[in-house]
């Protein structure tokens, strides 16, 4: 078998969205993201700290979805790898030309075993980092992009199939019959460039950047308020159990989800331990207990064919909604509409 390519982080990811203006509005007036470059159809997206063209496209399209996941490999000749180790795997691979994504050199394209389209690059056009460029920054702004976060429904194989690409699992949370609710893995030097959240899929959770504070987080919320579009708000601000992160995830004017996120810790030496969370662990997904909003757990966005069409999902064998305990005590509402009826540490 050949060596899998060595990928060094997430990249960037290309949403589809419907109105590319109240996309703008969204991603550029409240998040901050600056424009690189557009097209008539398509906004071209970095982060301050950024000097790579872009960490996210958003392209016009009839229907959302996720068109793209990328990730950076360390050199052009990680790409070679990468197109013989996904032909040998036997899915759908396919070697783009420069510019086929605008600002993006050759890369290969594959629809990866778990169904998402997946792009593999290392060449990009460099741009102005705007680090210290803080008369550009707005009080939210956003560092960099951090990491993906996807829908699959069965999370312990899709951990395999990412162990076996070189990525090092942080956490996860698990019941003790060793079923597997969601596990977090890296390439770069902290939890996560990929997060796995079981559920119908393949579909895409979250994309999300890294702010330098968490003031910045408060600052977007005190900003969507005072915008009145407060709705744009799904779950938090809060502290998460897996990552220690402060967080805030928003849906854009589409749907699609988006999660502010600071502050997790360092994970790059070799034997760093993995933190394996219970699933009736109240503080796992809020270190506060707060209850997860029922749409974090059932919503998600359809993701794409390298053909553009979307793909069919299946559905998992286990629900953490349904096994889980709210923060009160109480049952979570279940996407059924149903309430589980459990006490505080009791399983259900
Ligand atoms: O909800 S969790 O606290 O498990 C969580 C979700 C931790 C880190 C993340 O990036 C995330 O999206
Ligand atoms: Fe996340």
């Amino acid at each position: 078998m050949n060596n899998p390519p060595d990928v060094i982080r997430a990249g960037y990811a290309e949403l589809i969205v419907t109105d590319l203006e109240q996309a703008r509005w969204f991603y550029c007036d409240v998040l901050g993201l600056v424009v690189t470059a557009e097209d008539d159809d398509a906004l071209y997206l970095r982060a301050y700290q950024e000097y790579l063209h872009h960490s996210l496209v958003l392209r016009q399209g009839d229907e959302p979805a996720l068109a793209r996941l990328a990730y950076r490999v360390r050199s052009p000749r990680e790409v070679d790898a990468a197109e013989r180790y996904f032909t040998e795997l036997g899915v759908p691979t396919r070697r783009v030309p420069e510019g086929t994504t605008r600002g993006i050199g050759e890369a290969v394209r594959i629809q990866d075993p778990l169904g998402f389209p997946v792009e593999f690059f290392y060449h990009a056009l460099h741009t102005e980092r705007l680090t210290q460029h803080y008369h550009m920054h707005r009080a939210n702004a956003l560092a960099r992009i951090d990491h993906f976060n996807v829908v699959v429904p069965d999370v312990a194989a899709a951990r395999d199939y990412y162990t076996s690409l070189g990525f090092g699992v942080s956490e996860t949370i698990e019941d003790s019959d060793d079923n597997v609710y969601a596990a977090w893995l890296f390439r770069k030097q902290t939890v996560h460039d990929i997060a796995l959240t079981g559920g119908d899929g393949p579909r895409l959770h979250h994309i999300a950047f890294a702010t330098n504070e968490r003031s910045q987080i408060l600052h977007t919320c005190d900003m969507l308020g005072a915008l009145q579009r407060e709705h744009h708000i799904e779950r938090g601000p809060g502290r998460h159990g897996v990552s220690n992160a402060f967080y805030l995830y928003l849906r854009d004017p589409d749907g699609h989800r988006i999660e502010v996120y600071t502050s997790d810790y360092y994970t790059g030496d070799p034997d760093n331990p993995t933190i394996r969370w219970d699933v009736h662990d109240n503080r796992r997904r809020s270190f506060w207990g707060h209850e997860v909003a029922t749409s974090w757990y059932a919503e998600a966005s359809t993701v794409l064919d390298l053909d553009g069409r979307p793909v069919p999902t299946t559905e998992p064998p286990h629900r953490e909604s349904v096994v889980s305990v709210g923060a009160d005590g109480f049952g979570v509402i279940t996407e059924d509409g149903v309430t589980q009826g459990v006490k505080l540490g009791h399983q259900v």
